[in-house]
C-alpha cells in the first residue's frame, strides 16, 4: 500500500516538473546491436539528486494522478524515440512500462493512439511492457483492449514473467510478441539448478509459442554464456549498460551508426 505521503510526493513530483525518464539499451544476444530502450521513471530533485521513483508509480497505481503520469511518461518517451528515429536510427525500439490499470481501460488505445501521431512515432516501433499483477479479475476486459492495441501495431510484452500474479494461461490467450524473463530468474545463473531449470523452460516455453524472449537484469559472462546456450533472443542489464540520461544513449547509438 502507497503511504499518503508516497502519494502526496508523486503530485508535488508531477507538479514541480521533477520526473526524468532514463533509458536502458536492449540488446540482440547475437549481434550485441541494441534494439530498443527500456523507459525507466526516475525522480530528480532540486539539487540534481536522481532517486528510482518505484514508490511513485506505486503511488499513482493506487491514486487519482495515474493518467497523467503514465500520459507524461509515453509522450516524454514517444518525443525521444522519434527523435533517435529521426537522427540516428530508423528501427530503434522503445520500451514503455504501462501501470497494469491501464490495461483494464477500453480507451487506452485511443490515447496512444493520439499521442503516436503527434510525435511521429511508428506503432510497431513500440513496445509495451504489461505487468500481470490485476488482469485476473478482469481478463476479458484487458484481453479486448490487448487485441485493440495489437491491431493497431503495437508491440505487446508480458514482464516479469513467472512472478507475481504471471500466468500461463496469459500467454495461451492474450496476443503477445515475447516475455521478459526478470532477473529472479537470472541472478543464480548458472550454478542454481532451480534458476537453470527455470530459465531454460521459460525460453523454450516461449519459442515454442513463436514468442521472443528478453532476458533481464544480466550481471556476468556467466549468466550470458548460458542463456546464450538456451536460444535467448535478446538481453539487458548492468553487463552491458545501466539505465541512463537520454543523451548517454543517443551517444550509443551514434556508436553504432558510425561502426555499421
Ligand atoms: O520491472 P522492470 O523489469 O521494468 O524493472 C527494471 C529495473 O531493474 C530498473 O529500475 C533497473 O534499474 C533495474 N535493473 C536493470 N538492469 C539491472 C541489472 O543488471 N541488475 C539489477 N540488479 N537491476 C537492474
Ligand atoms: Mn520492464
Amino acid at each position: 500500500m502507497a503511504t499518503p505521503e508516497a502519494k502526496a510526493g508523486l503530485h508535488r513530483a508531477i507538479e514541480n516538473d521533477e520526473l526524468v525518464l532514463f533509458y536502458q539499451p536492449i540488446h540482440e544476444l547475437e549481434s550485441r546491436r541494441i534494439v530498443s530502450a527500456e523507459a525507466l521513471l526516475r525522480a530528480q530533485r532540486p539539487n540534481g539528486e536522481i532517486r528510482n521513483a518505484s514508490k511513485l508509480a506505486e503511488a499513482a497505481e493506487e491514486g487519482e494522478d495515474l493518467h497523467r503520469l503514465d500520459s507524461w511518461l509515453v509522450r516524454t518517451a514517444y518525443r525521444q524515440a522519434a527523435h533517435w528515429q529521426r537522427e540516428l536510427a530508423p528501427d530503434v525500439h522503445i520500451n514503455i512500462n504501462l501501470s497494469p490499470r491501464e490495461f483494464q481501460e477500453r480507451d487506452l488505445t485511443k490515447r496512444l493512439e493520439t499521442l503516436l501521431s503527434g510525435c511521429g512515432v511508428d506503432p510497431h516501433n513500440v513496445n509495451l511492457e504489461i505487468t500481470e499483477t490485476h488482469f485476473i479479475s478482469k481478463a476479458d476486459r484487458v484481453l479486448d483492449v490487448l487485441a485493440d492495441l495489437k491491431r493497431r501495431g503495437m508491440n505487446l510484452w508480458l514482464d516479469d514473467f513467472g512472478t507475481g500474479h504471471s500466468s500461463i494461461w496469459h500467454l495461451q490467450h492474450f496476443p503477445v510478441d515475447g516475455v521478459k524473463v526478470p532477473g529472479a530468474f537470472v541472478k543464480d545463473l548458472p550454478d542454481d539448478r532451480r534458476c537453470r531449470a527455470i530459465a531454460s523452460s521459460i525460453i523454450a516455453l516461449a519459442h515454442e509459442l513463436e514468442l521472443k524472449v528478453v532476458a533481464e537484469e544480466i550481471e556476468t559472462e556467466e549468466q550470458l554464456a548460458f542463456l546464450r546456450d538456451c536460444g535467448c533472443d535478446y538481453i539487458q542489464g548492468y553487463l552491458f549498460s545501466k539505465p541512463m540520461p537520454a543523451a548517454a544513449f543517443e551517444e550509443l547509438l551514434r556508436e553504432q551508426a558510425r561502426s555499421r
